[in-house]
């Protein structure tokens, strides 16, 4: 009898704990959203991830933050999500071909869906009908090289002295359109074109970058002044510090980044230092927007924009303290 009372107690309590966990689609429980970003250990995107808790505080929905830097790691999370009883996710991917299997995925897991950052590409080369939020990416590297033209100017450097590494990643829509925007704002200027040293790398990384602009020094030792433009902060920094490891002076080096994270760091370090200034995004509209749309797209059927492309400000070391107050940002 006792072992009956026992066996009962057992089943109970597992019962009691299933039903907790059962999917709340529909139902009284909270609403459940995912975030899945292919870069945790960015800046950026623990950004994005803050910013999206904030939301999820407001609101009071769960907010499940899932790293995902490969396509099976996408998969799982999208099936997990569905277990868990989430009703929704933003991505952002790490690859963005993954697009036409992910929105199948998501379908089939009846889960709705919202790429932030980086946009799908469908099988036929285009940009996904998609609900989306990212950069205006050709705008922002113009004004990367529209900055690096000024900048260099008051150093009174001419550009036949000076070379322009533009560290690329042809492969994503949204780094090929900044670098390309740098590029073409340079070369309007009347910047020779056989100054402009295009240097692919593998990884859109610090280290990635680093190893790349190792790579394009080896075959232009002549160059003594550099100006450096990449897809974000992380990718110009290991630009910057290739050179400074390959003896380049820190005044012979402009660097400007993009995202406006990776970049404070380099901007309270005393001393010269070659990463000049960064174009800062807004983190706070890719986080706490996107989650916010995605949950009251499920709760009260408001359907997000289509598609949205955000902007951003140039900061340097005099005025990032300035704008970032501007911005309702912390600085930690
Ligand atoms: C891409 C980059 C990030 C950030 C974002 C807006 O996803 O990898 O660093 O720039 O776009």
């Amino acid at each position: 009898m006792r072992h009956f009372v026992a066996l009962m107690m057992a089943c109970a309590m597992l019962l009691a704990g299933c039903d907790k966990d059962k999917p709340s689609a529909g139902g009284s429980g909270k609403i459940k959203i995912g975030f899945l970003v292919k870069q945790p250990e960015e800046l950026w995107f623990q950004n994005e991830w803050k910013f999206a808790q904030a939301a999820a505080d407001k609101y009071g929905f769960e907010l499940l933050k899932i790293p995902a830097p490969t396509a099976e790691r996408v998969m799982t999370a999208i099936d997990s999500l569905a277990t868990q009883g989430a009703q929704g996710f933003v991505i952002c991917t790490p690859n963005v071909k993954l697009g036409p299997a992910i929105v199948l995925r998501a379908e089939n897991a009846k889960l709705k869906l919202m790429t932030v950052d980086d946009q799908f590409v469908g099988s036929d080369g285009k940009f996904m009908d998609v609900h989306h939020m990212g950069i205006s990416a050709r705008n922002i590297g113009k004004l990367v090289g529209k900055s690096l033209l000024e900048e260099m100017k008051r150093r009174g450097w001419t550009p036949e002295e000076t070379g322009a590494a533009i560290l690329t990643f042809e492969q994503l829509d949204t780094a090929r359109e900044r670098t390309d925007g740098a590029v073409e704002v340079l070369m309007e200027s009347g910047f020779s074109k056989d100054r402009i040293f295009r240097q692919s790398h593998q990884t859109s990384d610090t280290p990635g970058a680093f190893q790349a602009t190792n790579a394009l020094l080896t075959t232009q030792p002549g160059v003594k002044r550099w100006l450096v433009a990449g897809m974000n902060d992380a990718v110009v920094l290991g630009g910057v510090r290739a050179m400074a490891g390959r003896g380049v002076k820190a005044d012979s080096i402009i660097g400007i980044g993009i995202n406006g994270d990776t970049a404070i760091s380099e901007f309270r370090q005393e001393g010269p230092n070659g990463f000049y200034a960064s174009v800062l995004l807004s983190p706070r509209r890719h986080g706490y927007e996107t989650a916010e749309r995605m949950y009251k797209w499920i709760k009260e059927g408001v359907e997000p924009p289509r598609v949205e492309y955000t902007s951003g400000i140039l900061i340097t070391r005099d005025n990032y303290k300035k704008v970032y107050e501007e911005q309702g940002l912390k600085l930690d």
